[in-house]
């Protein structure tokens, strides 16, 4: 069986090699020429563990190659971003441009799987969009089922389109893309099916079937549901502020209770993800009150943890700024809508003091960080040079600095990683 995987970046890339892995034919499509071709070079730039291994093994065997251009194939399968415009309204141009680059190339019988987030609607609308270039095809209707009961299996077309959104936690892509329950909904039931089918040759989790909007929201959910509940802990660690109360010893005393369950404050939620699906909700439904106030309170954080490093700062005559940490999150590299990230472009572009950023995960700083007051160290240097140490990720690096050092420094810790 061949399989187009369209997109080879955090999704697309492990499951074009895990597929490659299990024996199938895959061709990967990305427009990034030169990730491309390292990619056929069995070279990543992506940090996941295991994933070079396992790039490298697909690529070798034969059964892994990249390409700008998509080929004929079984199975496509679509893992592009789906990031926001401004004003939060989902931007679809990347999915768009993907389904224009296949739909030339798809045959009777094809499956077209969507793994991208999208917003509540675009699967019709994708299927709509293929019969608009392809009239000589016959896509499904979008028909919503309420049980499995009430739906014919009868195929009314002669495409399968299903959207099967990824569920997997960055720095755990491999062993959750294959153990992770998937929900598939499709267009139609025939398509949830033939996409089911599909699925249980390479994952070891359930995979359930639904409607197409049904899977879709369920996506949406699933990240909206951590957002609310992160933005009740940044909520309590303010209230905390105000308080003088240890918010990191009341969240423990707190989940104590056998039905509590508070996560951890932090200085913002980032990564591509949390940060961006709530608003695909919020952009479709005036319902969604409490998904979009929870999205304000966890975007406020960052300037919460900038006026009290601010505020800190201003007893020193020039301080010297340490911050810990710039990716979006504890042990991952990526720092796509990163709190660490805008925290400390935030102060190099005030010029709030001289800093000093330790990621171990990078080997420059990006290019957002460009000024005479900023540097990228190593942890040593960081920890004995700086007056204030701003601790902005948990990674596990940071767990090991010696405590007595701490004590002679002004320290904010907004993970409460040394509570
Ligand atoms: N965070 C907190 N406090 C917490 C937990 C997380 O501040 O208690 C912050 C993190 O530091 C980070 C952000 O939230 O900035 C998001 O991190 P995360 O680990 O919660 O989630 P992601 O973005 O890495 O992955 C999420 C996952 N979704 C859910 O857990 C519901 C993953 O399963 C999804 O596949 C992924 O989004 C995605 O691609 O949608």
């Amino acid at each position: 069986m061949k399989v187009c995987v369209v997109g080879l970046g955090y999704i697309g890339l492990p499951t074009a090699s895990l597929l490659a892995a299990k024996g199938f034919n895959v061709y990967g499509v990305d427009i990034n020429i030169d990730h491309v071709e390292s990619i056929n070079r069995g070279q990543i730039t992506i940090v996941e563990p295991d994933l070079d291994v396992l790039v490298r093994a697909a690529v070798q065997s034969g059964k892994l190659t990249a390409s700008i251009e998509p080929q004929a194939a079984d199975v496509f399968i679509i893992a592009v971003p789906t990031p926001f415009k401004d004003g939060h309204a989902p931007d679809l141009s990347y999915l768009e441009r993907a389904v224009m680059v296949i739909a030339p190339q798809l045959t009777t019988g094809n499956l077209i799987l969507l793994e991208s987030t999208i917003p509540i609607g675009t699967t019709e609308k994708v299927g709509g969009l293929i019969q608009s270039i392809r009239a000589d095809l016959k896509l499904p209707q979008f028909k919503p089922w309420l049980s499995s009961r009430t739906n014919s299996v009868e195929q009314e077309g002669n495409i399968y389109l299903a959207h099967c959104p990824e569920r997997v936690l960055p720095g755990q892509i491999l062993k959750e893309l294959i153990d992770n329950d998937r929900v598939v909904g499709g267009l139609d039931r025939a398509s949830g099916l033939k996409a089911k089918w599909f699925y249980e040759k390479f994952i070891n989790g359930k995979v359930f079937i639904t409607d197409a909007r049904t899977a879709e929201l369920c996506k949406l959910s699933e990240n909206a549901y951590r957002d609310v509940n992160i933005a009740f802990a940044n909520e309590l660690s303010m209230v905390c502020e105000e308080f003088t109360i240890n918010v990191w010893e009341l969240i423990e005393l707190t989940n104590r209770h056998p039905r509590v369950n508070i996560l951890q404050p932090g200085p913002g939620v980032g990564g591509h993800c949390i940060a961006v699906d709530p608003w695909f909700i919020v952009h479709s439904s005036p319902d969604a009150r409490l998904i979009r106030t929870a999205r304000e309170v966890n975007d406020a954080k960052p300037e919460r943890v900038l006026s009290k490093i601010r505020q800190k700062a201003s007893r020193f005559i020039r301080p010297i700024i340490g911050c810990l940490g710039l990716a979006f999150k504890a042990d991952v590299g990526d720092m796509r809508e990163s709190p660490a990230l805008r925290i400390v472009s935030q102060l190099v572009e005030e010029n709030v003091g001289n800093v000093l950023v330790v990621e171990p995960h990078a080997d420059e700083l990006p290019i957002a960080l460009a000024g005479e007051n900023v540097k990228l160290v190593d942890l040593e240097t960081a920890v004995i040079k700086a007056d204030i140490i701003v601790l902005l990720v948990d990674h596990r690096e940071f767990q090991e600095i010696d405590r007595e050092v701490l004590k002679e420094k002004v320290v904010i810790d907004t993970r409460g990683l040394w509570r």
